[in-house]
């Protein structure tokens, strides 16, 4: 593990930046005792807060305010930690840093405290992504998952799988070592047992990981449509502000406008982009380009149409994917081009035919009619969008997973599948043994218990500072 020899003493705000009531310095380190010496010409006790003057090397007040010593081990880095909670100012601040700065202290790297939790074992990987998700969360729900996390909830979940693998892997591996001795074997049917209950395990936990990971990274939901059919006036209607401009002129829209809305507690990030039609206009043409690079990554296209002129395109057509919209619009998608996502199509403007909204479905598409102008039938939109997305309501199993985790019970679930294979037909038990050493190897990158110090170094970079 990368425990360097020489500690560093890390300073950092620990509260965002700006002004406010109160912010909060933060160190942690080696020579904390020396800086409270320093600083307030005494030793604090431990977790007890103390209302104290703050001074400068020349003995001149910086600011008053209140300091906790948490003495290691027992603080958040496991180091020895002082916070100090002074006026909130941005001035007020630096002068702090500056004078930690000048009593050997350095400036703590993002993730640096989050990170020294790690290494003294206070907390474990995904508590400590816990940590960044929980500060980063943009919904009620998300938020509680994070929590969940750090409370150590999805760690339980993945080292109740590893004891299995722990033991079946102690099985085989006496198989092995002691083959020519007299030990009970386990017999082909109880490893094909224990195996597939380790398979169904991981299946479980992954199906909670990827719809707790829609909570965290959310779906990316793109309207198309020729121009004029309201698309933009669609985004606004959605966002609830006046995001894209809107006018009755086709070819209003030519850069790609984005805004994030929740929807069922899913951040989702809805995409308008310029109307496809064919066009010598270079930057329509342009516009289009970009419309098409954002379709690609979509997770759901939203194709709007006008259903005062566009009778005969909006008739609910199964058959109807990606591709042929594309190639109907006049553009041709590379032949690489994988995204077959869903499509809800959208007949908008039924105000102007005195229609109601609704919502119809043949097979697996969805026709919702409604009118972007006055918000009749968008409910209809939101309810189809979040059905496609197929978040459970209840949140027990659900972990707010990253993609390196989804990774890593994938890499996992391969790894005792291939021992699976193997029983079935090399029946080589050192080549099983290979596989569960993989699996569990696999399943430790989740809790940091095997991972490289480069994953580590681009996992805390990523958190904030102070953190
Ligand atoms: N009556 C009515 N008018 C609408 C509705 N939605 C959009 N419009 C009007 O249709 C015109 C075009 O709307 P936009 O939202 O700009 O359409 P767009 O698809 O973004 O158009 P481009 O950006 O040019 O591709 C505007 O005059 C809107 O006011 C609707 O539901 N009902
Ligand atoms: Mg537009």
């Amino acid at each position: 593990m990368l425990r360097p020899n020489n500690i560093d003493t890390i300073v950092a705000q620990a509260t965002p930046f700006g002004r406010g009531g109160v912010a909060v310095v933060r160190l942690s380190g080696p020579i904390i005792r020396s800086i409270m010496r320093a600083l307030f010409g005494c030793e604090l006790t431990p977790r007890q807060a103390t209302y104290l003057p703050f001074k400068n090397s020349n003995g001149c007040l910086i600011d008053q305010g209140l300091a906790i010593f948490f003495e290691a081990p027992h603080s958040f880095t496991g180091e020895d930690i002082l916070e100090l909670q002074c006026h909130g100012s941005p001035v007020v601040v630096d002068l702090l840093l500056q004078h930690t700065l000048s009593l050997g202290a350095r400036i703590a790297r993002p993730g640096e405290f989050s990170e020294r939790a790690f290494l003294n074992s206070k907390i474990d990987l995904t508590q400590a992504e816990a940590i960044a998700d929980l500060i980063a969360a943009t919904g009620t729900r998300a938020a509680r998952l994070a929590l969940q996390s750090l409370q150590g909830e999805f760690s339980k979940a993945i080292h109740a799988i590893n004891k299995k693998i722990i033991a079946l892997r102690t099985y085989i591996e006496a198989m092995i070592d002691f083959s020519e001795e007299d030990i009970e074997l386990i017999s082909d049917t109880a490893i094909t047992e224990q195996l597939q209950r380790i398979i169904t395990g991981l299946m479980q936990l992954t199906t909670g990981a990827k719809q707790g990971s829609l909570l965290r990274e959310g779906i990316t939901v793109v309207i198309m449509g020729e121009p004029n059919v309201g698309k933009s006036s669609l985004l606004n209607c959605l966002s609830e502000k006046e995001i894209a401009i809107v006018t009755e002129t086709p070819g209003t829209t030519r850069d790609v406008l984005r805004d994030t809305i929740l929807i069922a507690g899913i951040p989702t990030h809805i995409i308008d982009t310029a109307g496809i039609r064919e066009s010598d206009d270079l930057v329509e043409q342009e516009g289009m380009r970009r419309a098409y690079q954002e379709i690609e990554k979509a997770d759901l296209v939203i194709r709007v149409t006008d259903a005062t002129t566009d009778i005969q395109n909006t008739t609910i057509n199964n058959t109807c994917t990606l591709t042929i919209l594309l190639e109907k619009a006049g553009i041709h998608p590379a032949p690489t081009h994988q995204n077959n996502c869903p499509i809800i199509t959208i007949r908008n403007k039924i105000d102007l035919l005195s229609e109601l909204p609704s919502l119809t479905q043949h097979e697996n598409h969805i026709c919702v009619a409604l009118s972007a102008k006055t918000g009749v039938g968008v409910d209809l939109l939101k309810n189809a969008i979040q059905s496609h997305v197929g978040l459970h309501a209840q949140e027990e199993g659900l972990f707010l997973a990253r993609r390196r985790h989804l990774d890593a019970l994938s890499k996992t679930t391969t790894h005792i599948t291939d021992a699976l294979n193997q029983l079935q037909t090399t029946r080589s038990i050192v080549f099983i043994a290979e596989d569960l050493r993989l699996a569990q190897q696999s399943l430790n990158e989740i809790t940091g218990e095997f991972t490289s110090d480069d994953l580590l170094g681009s996992i805390f970079s990523t958190f904030c500072i102070g953190k």
